[in-house]
This record gives C-alpha cells, sequence and structure tokens, in this order.
C-alpha cells in the first residue's frame, strides 16, 4: 500500500506529479462550521512559491486554488474537503537526459528500484512541487487552531550554507524572501546566494519553527507521540535529513541538571524539552528544528549511471534551487500545524471531558 495519506483523525493525501496536469489533496476530518474561501490560500502559497526571487527556481506557477468539495456558502460541512491546483508551466523538455540517467542524491535511482517505472519530468511525485498541496492544507489547520486554541504556528531560516543569524527578530523573517531574522544580514544573503548560483553548486539549510499557545495534553503517548509524529512529518518534507525537538542532539552534552526544565506555579525556568514531555505537549511552546541537504539538481557534474548502465557524469540544467531550505519555512511550519490538527482532534476524542487539570503552570 503506498502511502500518500498523512494523518488519523484530520487526513490529508495529497496527489498530482510535478509536470501532470495538477496536483491536489484530499482533506478529511475536518471539523464542520469553518469559514474557507479561496483566498484564504493565497498568503502561504506566495512564501511556499518558485519564481518570486532570484535565488530561488523561477518556475512561475499561479497556484489558484479550487475549491472541489467540503465548502458550502463558505463555510467546512464536515465532507471530505478536496482542493485542487492547476501546473501550468512545466518545462518538462529540461528533464530530457534525466530520464535517461540518474541524479546522483536524488530520488530517481530509488523510484526506479522501487517502482521500475518513472516520471521523470520535474522529478515527478518527488519534486518539492508536492509540498504546495501541504501547504494548502494546513492553512485549514492553521485557521482552526488559531480559532479554536489560539495557537500561533510561526517558523524562520535558521542558517543557511554556514551562515547563522547574528540577530533575532521574528518579524524581520517576514519581511524578506530568506525568513531570515535578522534584517541586517539581507544583503549578505544575497551575496552568498549570487556566488553560489555562479558556482553552479547548491547547498543546505536550517528551519526552525514554533507553535505557540499549544495547551498541555496533546499527543498519545508511547506510539503516537506527539515529537514522533512531528519528527516523521519533517522527515517526510522533501530534502530533510534530520529534525530536532527543544535541545535535540544538543542534550547529548548536557547533565540533567541543566536539560531538566525545572517548574514553578507561573511557569517552567527553560524548554530543552521544546514543549513535550513523554510525547505529551507540556504547555510550553513546541519547537522544532529542520535540516535540509543541498539540492541534488545542480549544474556541477555528477558521476553517476545510465539506465543502459553505463558510466555518464550528469549535469542537471533546468530551473532548480540552489537552496530548497529557502523556501521551506512554510512547509516546516505547515507540517506542524498539519500534526497539531490531528492531536488536537485526537485529544478532543479521547479526553474531551478531561477539563483545565489544576495546577496548570504554562
Ligand atoms: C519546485 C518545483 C520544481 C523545481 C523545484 C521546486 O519544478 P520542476 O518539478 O519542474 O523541476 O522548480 O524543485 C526543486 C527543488 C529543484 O531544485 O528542482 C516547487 O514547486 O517547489
Amino acid at each position: 500500500m503506498s502511502s500518500n495519506s498523512f494523518g488519523k483523525l484530520f487526513t490529508v493525501t495529497t496527489f498530482g506529479e510535478s509536470h501532470g496536469p495538477a496536483i491536489g489533496c484530499v482533506i478529511d476530518g475536518c471539523p464542520p462550521g469553518l469559514a474557507i474561501a479561496p483566498e484564504d490560500f493565497r498568503h502561504d502559497l506566495e512564501r511556499r512559491a518558485t519564481g518570486r526571487s532570484r535565488h530561488t527556481s523561477q518556475r512561475h506557477e499561479a497556484d489558484e486554488v479550487e475549491i472541489l468539495s467540503g465548502v458550502y456558502e463558505g463555510r467546512t460541512t464536515g465532507t471530505p474537503i478536496a482542493l485542487l491546483i492547476r501546473n501550468t508551466d512545466q518545462r518538462s523538455k529540461d528533464y530530457g537526459d534525466i530520464a535517461a540517467t540518474f541524479r546522483p542524491g536524488h530520488a530517481d535511482y530509488t523510484y526506479w528500484q522501487k517502482y521500475g517505472i518513472r516520471d521523470p519530468r520535474g522529478g515527478g511525485r518527488a519534486s518539492a512541487r508536492e509540498t504546495t498541496m501541504r501547504v494548502a492544507a494546513a492553512v485549514i489547520a492553521k485557521k482552526w487552531l488559531a480559532e479554536h486554541h489560539d495557537v500561533r504556528v510561526r517558523g524562520h531560516l535558521a542558517q543557511l550554507g554556514e551562515v547563522t543569524p547574528r540577530g533575532f527578530d521574528r518579524e524581520a523573517a517576514e519581511q524578506n524572501p530568506f525568513f531570515w531574522p535578522d534584517a541586517g544580514q539581507v544583503a549578505e544573503l544575497e551575496d552568498y546566494m549570487h556566488a553560489l548560483r555562479k558556482s553552479g553548486d547548491s547547498v543546505g539549510a536550517r528551519v526552525d519553527a514554533v507553535a505557540e499557545g499549544v495547551p498541555p495534553g496533546w499527543g498519545e503517548p508511547v506510539y503516537g507521540k506527539l515529537d514522533g509524529d512531528l519528527a516523521a512529518a519533517m522527515m517526510s518534507i522533501n530534502a530533510v535529513k534530520g529534525v530536532e525537538i527543544g535541545a535535540g542532539f544538543a542534550a547529548v552534552a548536557q547533565r540533567g541538571t541543566q536539560h531538566r526544565d525545572e517548574m514553578h506555579l507561573d511557569g517552567f525556568t527553560s524548554n530543552h524539552a521544546g514543549g513535550i514531555l513523554g510525547g505529551i505537549s507540556s504547555g510550553q511552546p513546541v519547537t522544532v528544528s529542520v535540516a535540509f541537504k543541498p539540492t541534488s539538481s545542480i549544474l556541477v557534474p555528477g558521476q553517476s549511471v545510465s539506465l543502459a548502465g553505463e558510466a555518464v557524469a550528469v549535469v542537471t540544467k533546468g530551473r532548480h534551487d540552489p537552496c530548497v531550505g529557502i523556501r521551506a519555512t512554510p512547509i516546516v511550519e505547515a507540517m506542524l500545524a498539519l500534526v497539531l490538527m490531528d492531536h488536537a482532534l485526537r485529544h478532543r476524542a479521547q479526553c474531551g471531558d478531561v477539563g483545565p487539570v489544576a495546577p496548570r503552570i504554562a
């Protein structure tokens, strides 16, 4: 069974390939009565889109959302919500060479080994184009979480190659094409990306996201841990090679006296746990950090093999991202919102009768 669905009570199934006629998703389990309109999707889809800055792939899609079902007179009805976005700017000829070989570092080889067939145009379903529908589905989740729990999800680019922010201003992150939290470094990043593009190479990135307002109790311990589902959700994003919750790998060198978040009636003294203890939200901000590998589609020749089993040097031309992490902030936010939405419904289903439990410290 091929798994293209995500979530247990708020389920999202995405479909479509990068150069097919359209991409889409079906959301099942959305509570009724939520006001949703096509224009609600515009902001986040624009934040994710290619072709909006010179630092990303120059593919330019309108990304107009068609709501095909599940919404009546502007409100969700509780029935499946189907969203569709038509592809309008495919350039399949760019992938002619790729059909006969495998880009090192890309999913070309593994898709071929698994299915014995692949749609090479635009990387088929392995293309980052697929993330468009995750962002669209999360628009609904973000809205419901904000209206019912005052939960807000925000992310930023925390590292670009070897460059890290000198300062931190979350509002600044929304004012530049990098989602970078230090306005004073944007020019430096632009120079960095200019040099990278000229080199024909690519670079990795780190994206951090936080969900504020998450009440304690979300997450199902042992095999339904909130952090376990968050890690799986982030690993499902194209090019992700690592996920940290809270202190993450820094916890290795911490002492218990440092890592534990001591508790007082007015709150915790720190948040090394990233808002999750024992797989269940603590009421602190839920924090996640995601590592993106450098894009595989690059102009620098790489050693590979052809479908015919010959040694070849692969050079990938066309429209690609020198760093997929630059547009990944809204995608990481989306997966964080989708996991929280699913667990909010799961917690309500099982523990909806459990009111606030004293003492409540965060
Ligand atoms: C992308 C769509 C892709 C690329 C890019 C991002 O279009 P295509 O499938 O035609 O290549 O422009 O994919 C990559 C990450 C890359 O470097 O090739 C998207 O919609 O995010």
